[in-house]
């Protein structure tokens, strides 16, 4: 999808902006279009991907309850809520919501200065800094009220559930790519067997349901510009009841890799246990203390299937035509789903040094 998004005076009015603000857009996320706004201050302007969440007005009840909790917890602490905190801005008419006169759904939240959020991790102290960051967040969020929370989008950690889509994108072929990836449905069908693992765990009451992020790839958490040290976790738009494996195991997918996700080249795309241990060690000092023993034993799990969902989720896109995922080229979606594929091998391979990792870190 294409990012020639106009900011209309319309919408910066509706959040008492000037029309002569300074719009910048910010890329990086692959589902809303995000801008920085310069008016008096510094605020991000996001326009919601409808076709992703088709009830915004939820996302923006879990947010506004999320980060309320937050706020007290963080001053609690004696922490700064302005800045380790997302804070929503309200419309002129006290609404958490713009919605412009094409149906478009906007938001605007206070925009962190001094703070950023980094694509790629630059070295293993920033990926501990984001564990330490999401392990932190799962705690102060352990005491939320779950069931008050809207399930954004239904079954979004499913991997059984994204495997049986995975095949619906197979049986339409409507973008008439499915010839051109047999070896990947092949990779896919052969884990189809245990794909259900952690879901059943869950059926069987054995692993507990946490309030969790479900997005937590490094560019999510902004890193101190100063000290180096993880400030605020930010992109709270799947903010549900879930899997702390699966929250642990998506930034290790994301985050303990040697090339971008998109990177097509797969010499250079490896599962790395020292970028592992880091997470680990940040993750494991903030939430250890709160996790089962089964949730310890299963985040290696979290790790895999992660992988292997989302790179099944690249795939399905793909075969559906790139109807999710904002691309840049035709076979993007594709050469993410290879790359995934790569990690979920090496993480097959490295099961042991990963159990090894998470045992120093008890
Ligand atoms: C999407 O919102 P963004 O771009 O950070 C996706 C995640 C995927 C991720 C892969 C709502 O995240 O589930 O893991 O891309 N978010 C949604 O990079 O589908
Ligand atoms: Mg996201």
């Amino acid at each position: 999808m294409e990012h020639n998004i106009l900011v209309t005076p319309e919408i910066l009015a509706a959040f008492g902006f000037s029309p002569e603000s300074r719009i910048t857009p910010l890329t990086g996320g692959h589902i809303n279009d995000t801008f920085l706004v310069e008016d008096n201050g510094k605020f991000t302007l996001q326009r919601i991907n409808r076709y992703v969440f088709p009830s915004p007005q939820n996302i923006m009840e879990n947010i506004t309850g999320v980060t309320e909790f937050l706020r007290e917890k963080i001053l609690a602490r004696g922490g700064d809520p302005d800045r380790e905190t997302l804070n929503i801005l309200k419309t002129r008419d006290g609404s958490t919501l713009f919605v412009d006169e094409n149906g478009e759904p906007w938001r605007c939240m206070t925009y962190v200065d001094g703070a950023s959020s980094h694509e790629t991790v630059e070295n293993p102290a920033m990926l501990g800094e984001a564990g330490r960051a999401f392990g932190e967040f799962q705690n102060l969020l352990s005491g939320y009220p779950a069931d008050t929370l809207h399930e954004t989008i239904v079954n979004f950690h499913n991997t059984p559930e994204r495997y049986r889509q995975l095949m619906e994108a197979a049986n339409q072929d409507k973008a008439g790519r499915l010839a051109s990836v047999a070896a990947e449905m092949d990779f896919a069908a052969k884990r189809e067997q245990d794909c259900a693992l952690l879901m059943d765990l869950l059926k069987e009451g054995k692993l507990p349901l946490r309030v969790t992020h479900n997005d937590t790839k490094m560019s999510n958490v902004l890193i101190d510009d100063t000290t180096g040290k993880a400030l605020c976790v930010i992109d709270l738009d799947t903010v549900m009841p879930g899997l702390t494996a699966f929250d642990f195991g998506d930034s290790i997918r994301a985050g303990a890799t040697t090339a971008a996700e998109d990177e097509a080249d797969l010499s250079k795309v490896h599962f790395d246990l020292g970028l592992f241990e880091a997470y680990t060690q940040g993750f494991l000092s903030a939430a250890g203390e709160a996790l089962t023993p089964l949730e310890l034993q299963t985040l290696p799990d979290g790790a895999r299937l992660m992988t292997y969902e989302v790179g099944i989720r690249f795939l399905a896109d793909y075969l559906n035509g790139d109807v999710y995922f904002r691309t840049a080229y035709p076979e993007h979606n594709l050469v993410r789903a290879r790359n995934q594929f790569k990690l979920v091998e090496e993480m097959e391979q490295k099961r042991a040094g990963m159990d090894e990792i998470i045992r120093k870190y008890l």
